[in-house]
């Protein structure tokens, strides 16, 4: 790839330093592929998924939150940085680590029970601490700590073993790499003293030693390393990627190359937008676009308020929170990847164990109105943009109608209620002819009353809502319905960070 002028890569490096910190990393994002057959064909399992579970374990677990000594209670993956840590410090973490409780068919088997189809874990974050068997570094979970396990081997096994797509998160970010071209400078300062901290990769001028290339080949190989050693692959989940484009001296790193090695090794293999090259999918990250979005998307979520476990932290997101935004964002076409933090132990926090059991139980009755569903056909319901209030971006602000979502399947369209409506719900128009209206909660699936009425059907309700979450209520139709057409382009800036 030809190196532009030393005099844009110069600024681009200044957006990337300035833009990197506060956990929305430099925004790396690139646009999505077009989403032709061929695409779709390769993309068809993660669409018919819909909800897969983000693991984010590391080193971080063990400070859970807080460094030893120093005040703040709301770290956590990000805790070396934040911290101001120089590696010398961090790396004393790593003979700590001895998750002795890690049992990863335990951890599958809450992904399994939810109704996770898939499973994100980070190999190596920004820590640059390797969660894995590799030959490339030392800093590694079989090297350095007296674990002398491989729990991605783990992992992937058990998810093989239960069906369960394995995918790895990846960060190009890297704090502790010598070679990492990681641009955390010029913004943050030692807080105390307010000098640029002299620690390679943040809070100070970049090593000035950074060899960019040997940093790319070390990816490479790392990339390499599981993609041969732990079976199939679903998606190599690339995080930090506003760091890859520009390195500390004006290269540009080989993105690129990287695509080509995954898709030389596992074909199939998809990819997100945060590598930095065409996408097989975009990655809002915390929100939910409003809209119906054309491109495939997923919406990754913390299930308390923090990626990496933090023991302070008990803003946890109710289970009827998370079965209304399963509903809101397979509507609008696309997944959920629904984050779980483990303790330094190896073990999930037991409350988001007893949330995601609950999920799991609507998802196991609902099933049929998201695996595999379709986007609504309709769009009035998802909300509207109210030009009299503007968002951050100056754009008219998008208000959330919070009453239904609806998903397709052939010949069916499934109403998730998230508000009960009473005895009465009046359908939006459509031009099918209505087969029967039921109830997916209940086993016998009676038949509902239907009433046709030219603004649309009117289905007769019991007075009370079933037991459980959100009650589906399924219409069987005649024919096909045509799938709402437009929608928005992911907006890269707003909705992805990397
Ligand atoms: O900086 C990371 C963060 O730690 C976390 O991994 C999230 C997950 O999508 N990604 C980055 C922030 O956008």
């Amino acid at each position: 790839m030809k190196t532009p002028s030393r005099l844009l890569v110069s600024s681009l490096a200044c957006l990337f330093a300035v833009t990197a910190l506060a956990q929305t990393a430099p925004s790396g994002q690139s646009p999505v592929k077009p989403y032709d057959a061929a695409q779709q064909q390769r993309m068809a399992w993660f669409t018919h998924a819909r909800l897969g579970m983000f693991i984010h374990w590391g080193l971080y677990a063990i400070p859970a939150g807080q460094w030893p000594g120093r005040a703040n209670t709301t770290r956590a993956e990000w805790i070396m940085l934040q911290e101001n840590l120089p590696s010398s410090e961090y790396e004393k973490l790593a003979p700590q680590f001895n998750p002795v409780k890690f049992d990863a068919h335990a951890w599958v088997d809450v992904a399994k029970a939810a109704g996770m189809k898939y499973l994100v874990v980070t190999s190596r974050h920004h820590d640059g601490f390797s969660m894995f068997a590799t030959k490339q570094t030392p800093y590694n979970i079989i090297d350095a700590t007296p674990f002398g396990r491989d729990p991605i081997k783990e992992l992937a096994d058990a998810c093989h073993q239960a069906g369960i797509v394995f995918c790895v998160y990846y960060s190009i970010a890297d704090w502790h790499h010598p070679d990492s071209p990681a641009e955390y400078s010029q913004r943050v300062r030692d807080p105390e003293t307010n000098k640029q901290d002299p620690n390679h990769g943040f809070h100070g001028n970049p090593n000035p030693n950074a060899d960019v290339h040997k940093y790319d080949a070390f990816m490479r190989a790392q990339i390499r390393e599981l993609l041969t050693r732990y079976g199939e692959i679903g998606i190599v989940w690339f995080d930090g990627g506003g760091a890859f484009k520009v390195s500390n001296r004006g290269e540009l790193l080989e993105a690129d190359q990287m695509a080509e090695l995954i898709h030389s090794l596992q074909p199939a293999c998809l990819i997100n937008n945060r590598l930095g090259v065409a996408a097989d999918y975009g990655t809002p990250e915390q929100r939910i676009p409003g809209g119906r979005t054309v491109d495939p998307f997923e919406v990754c979520m913390t299930l308390n308020g923090h990626w990496g476990y933090n023991r302070f932290d008990d803003n946890w997101k109710s289970p009827e929170t998370v079965v209304r935004n399963i509903a809101d964002i397979v509507s609008k076409g696309g997944n959920y990847l629904l984050n779980v933090g483990p303790k330094a132990t190896g073990e999930f926090p037991a409350e988001a164990v007893n949330i995601l059991r609950e999920v799991g139980k609507w998802t196991h009755t609902n099933g049929a109105a998201i695996y595999g569903a379709g986007p609504t056909p309709f769009g009035a319901e998802l909300g509207y943009e109210d030009s009299a209030k503007k968002d951050r971006d100056g754009k008219p602000a998008w208000v959330d109608r919070d009453e239904w979502r609806c998903t397709t399947q052939p010949g069916n369209l499934y109403f998730t209620l998230l508000k009960w409506p009473g005895e009465k719900f009046t359908l939006p128009a459509f031009p099918n002819k209505i087969v029967r209206a039921y109830l997916l909660a209940d086993p016998m699936q009676h038949a509902l009353r239907v009433t046709p009425g030219a603004g649309g059907a009117t289905i007769t309700l019991p007075a009370m809502a079933p037991e459980g979450l959100a009650p589906v209520l399924g219409i069987e139709i005649e024919g096909a319905i045509a799938p709402r057409g437009g929608g928005d382009k992911l907006d890269s800036k707003k909705d992805t960070a990397s």
